[in-house]
């Protein structure tokens, strides 16, 4: 997965400062230069980081104290901000033209994934945008590459215009672009030839074709794995021909991930997509905040923390919590408790927000944990009233109707009440220890947990 090394590196770093109450000038200097290191060891722009370290370090000296979060949490809010603005901010959209056809040019060096993008984002379109384009293959040089995009485009059922490799590339360009007016196609994808080097007679042919098709787009294809090279050949190109956008492809198979990162701040040019396979459907856009949210693997804490803020009944937290103190928290309550989490949104959705959740490997779980929930719920809601307050009135013939009527079986009940069980001895402990020392607890969830 990209960004292996510096998610790992910064979330260490991050995880040092995330519960601290107290964060001083010093824990965010000591911070800031692992912060620094990792983004140098993932290949990032030294002048980036420089800038993006500066501005860190002022943010959250500077910073406002919000009271619903912890200086910790404030500090990597910080990090995450200025790591999103320095992607871009906003997410970037592929352009539209005002009268159709939107023309879009594909450029970039030999191998980058020019072909496969334009075939891509073709799809892309049409799946997503519900759009008809037309695909040019306007690669006279390549040997064979006017033959991959018409076997793309065969794999996808749409039309790819070509006129074999006697044409001039401009000539395509033309000729195409009329024929996608007749036949009332609103994108002319044109894919061009690639170059080794940042070549003059090249990127002259590529000038005159901007010049005739005026594309609304141009969009620069690079390869993520070369890293500053990416960059640096984004600023050529960017140079002679005003890039309207930037394509990172094999974002899957890059593990530092110092292109996604300072392509935007040093070409001033937007990433718009990111390939993530070698698969048609592997295209996606780019989402500058959340991409950030994944390289500090923190899944999207910060929305998490809103959410829960705003979704949870503050008096029916302490409600509970009395209760829990009490040690007569029961099924009732814990539908209760269900039923906020749920009113956060999706569970799956609410799960990848935590982090470590977000993981690859967790996403799988995930669903299981879904199906798992759903089974609890209806075991609980197979009780009877006496039932859920007195658990311990549940004889055998309870729990076999309970399983009968919720369609599970006598071990998944006993399960259910072995857990809660244990959660009830678990909160006691839990409340027992803030409550003991008079220290305020957390708010949002109330800190306590579902048993699965
Ligand atoms: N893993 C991975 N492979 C990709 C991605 N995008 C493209 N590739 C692969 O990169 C190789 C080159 O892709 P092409 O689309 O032919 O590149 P090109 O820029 O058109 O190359 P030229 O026409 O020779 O300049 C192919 O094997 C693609 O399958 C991606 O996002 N991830
Ligand atoms: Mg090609």
């Amino acid at each position: 997965m990209a960004f292996e090394g510096l998610a790992e590196r910064l979330q260490d770093t991050l995880t040092k400062i995330r519960g601290k109450g107290k964060v001083s000038e010093q824990d965010i200097k000591d911070m800031m230069r692992e912060v620094r290191l990792a983004l140098l060891e993932a290949d990032v722009n030294f002048k980036v980081v420089k800038q993006f370290i500066a501005s860190v370090k002022e943010k959250a000296l500077g910073q406002e104290v919000m009271k619903s979060l912890t200086p910790g949490q404030q500090v990597i809010k910080v990090v995450n901000e200025e790591l999103t603005a320095l992607m871009g901010g906003e997410q970037s959209k592929i352009a539209v033209a005002q009268k159709s056809p939107t023309v879009v040019m594909m450029v970039g060096l030999q191998g980058a994934g020019k072909t496969t993008t334009t075939a891509k984002l073709a799809n892309h379109l049409r799946k997503k945008h519900n759009r008809n384009p037309l695909l040019v293959a306007a690669d006279i040089y390549r040997p064979a590459a006017i033959k991959q995009l018409e076997t793309l485009g065969k794999q996808l059922n749409m039309p790819v215009f070509s006129l074999g490799d006697q044409v001039s590339p401009v000539e395509i360009a033309k000729q195409a672009i009329s024929k996608a007016k007749e036949e009332h196609h609103d994108y002319v994808l044109i894919d061009t030839a690639g170059r080794l080097h940042i070549d003059e007679t090249l990127m002259d042919e590529l000038k005159q074709v901007k010049e005739l098709a005026k594309p609304d787009e141009i969009l620069l294809v690079v390869d993520a794995m070369t890293g500053q090279d990416a960059v640096n050949v984004a600023e050529s190109f960017n140079e002679q021909l005003d890039v309207t956008g930037v394509v990172l492809t094999k974002l899957d198979g890059d593990t530092r991930g110092g292109a996604a990162i300072s392509v935007k701040a040093v070409t001033n040019t937007p990433i718009k997509f990111v390939g993530m396979g070698e698969k048609i459907d592997q295209l996606e856009p780019f989402h500058p905040e959340r991409m950030a949210s994944r390289i500090l693997g923190m899944g999207d804490v910060l929305t998490l923390i809103e959410k829960a803020q705003s979704n949870v009944d503050e008096e029916k937290v302490r409600e509970l919590e009395k209760k829990m103190r009490n040690m007569d928290f029961t099924f009732d309550d814990f539908l209760e408790q269900l039923d906020q989490v749920r009113n956060m949104g999706p569970l799956d959705e609410i799960l990848g927000m935590i982090p470590g959740l977000n993981k690859a490997k967790g996403m799988k779980d995930l669903q299981v944990d879904d199906k798992q929930i759903g089974k609890v719920e209806a075991i609980v809601r197979s009780m009877t009233k006496k039932e859920k307050q007195d658990p311990s009135i549940m004889n055998a013939s309870r729990r076999r109707r309970i399983a009968n009527g919720s369609g599970t079986t006598i071990q998944d009940v006993n399960r259910l009440l072995k857990q809660f069980e244990d959660m009830k001895k678990m909160m006691k402990q839990m409340t027992g220890m803030t409550s003991g020392k008079g220290k305020k607890r957390g708010k949002g969830l109330g800190g306590f947990k579902l048993p699965f």
